[in-house]
């Protein structure tokens, strides 16, 4: 059984938007206002700094009960024993990434559309994550928005729990959780923030209001 985990208020880091506070600092202040799951992702950066860095954040997030999932990258996750693996459609199959993880760490995989979740093998993931919703600048490859009414649709589709991504500020929170999304995933409504704590409580109200 994997670890358990709350998508509700999922952060994802970005090198560029915690570059003025720092990663640990900026995910510090995210966490205490509330979020439940933290992403570290830098596809540019060598596994060395990789490593040091999931090492300091499972040394903050652990003692709270945060997990902390690493982009792609399955060995830095096992290396500093970090609680799972996010992958994309291009990276390491999950049944791969599962063998070398074990039963108990989390997978999460991007499914963005009806093809991409046909060649998916779910049956060992544990958490999809479903964009863009909207246009986003954070990362330009991400592909079509795929708006709510995608998401929507892929909720019909999936059965294992999913969590928005893209372009997800405060105005839409509510519409993507209403749309399905047991979550909201975020870099910019939180690391981009003049006042990150701040941010991410209200982001977490607007998903806890949004499931009364
Ligand atoms: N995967 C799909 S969109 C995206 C990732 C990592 C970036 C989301 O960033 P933002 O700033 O929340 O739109």
């Amino acid at each position: 059984m994997p670890h358990p985990f709350d998508l509700s208020l999922y952060l994802v880091t970005d090198p560029h938007q915690t570059a003025s506070r720092g990663l640990v600092e900026t995910v510090a202040q995210a966490v205490a206002g509330g979020v439940t799951l933290v992403q570290l992702r830098d596809p540019e950066a060598k596994g060395r700094l990789l490593v040091e860095q999931a090492r300091a954040l499972v040394a903050l997030l652990r003692p709270k009960g945060i997990p902390l999932i690493v982009n792609d990258r399955v060995d830095v996750a096992i290396a500093a024993d970090a609680d799972g693996v996010h992958l994309g459609q291009s990276d390491m199959a999950p049944a791969d990434a599962r063998a070398l993880l074990g039963p108990d760490r989390i997978l999460g995989l991007s499914v963005g559309s009806a093809e991409e979740l046909a060649a998916s093998d779910l049956s060992l993931v544990d958490y999809v994550g479903t964009g863009p919703v909207k246009a986003t600048g954070t990362k330009t490859d991400a592909g079509a928005a795929i708006g709510v009414e995608g998401l929507a649709a892929m909720r019909r589709l999936v059965s294992i729990p999913m969590v928005g991504i893209g372009g997800i500020d405060l105005a839409i929170t509510k519409d993507v959780i209403r749309a399905g999304a047991d979550g909201i995933a975020v870099v910019s409504a939180i690391c981009a923030a003049p006042d990150i704590l701040s941010a991410a409580q209200r982001l977490k109200q607007e998903v806890v209001s949004a499931r009364l």
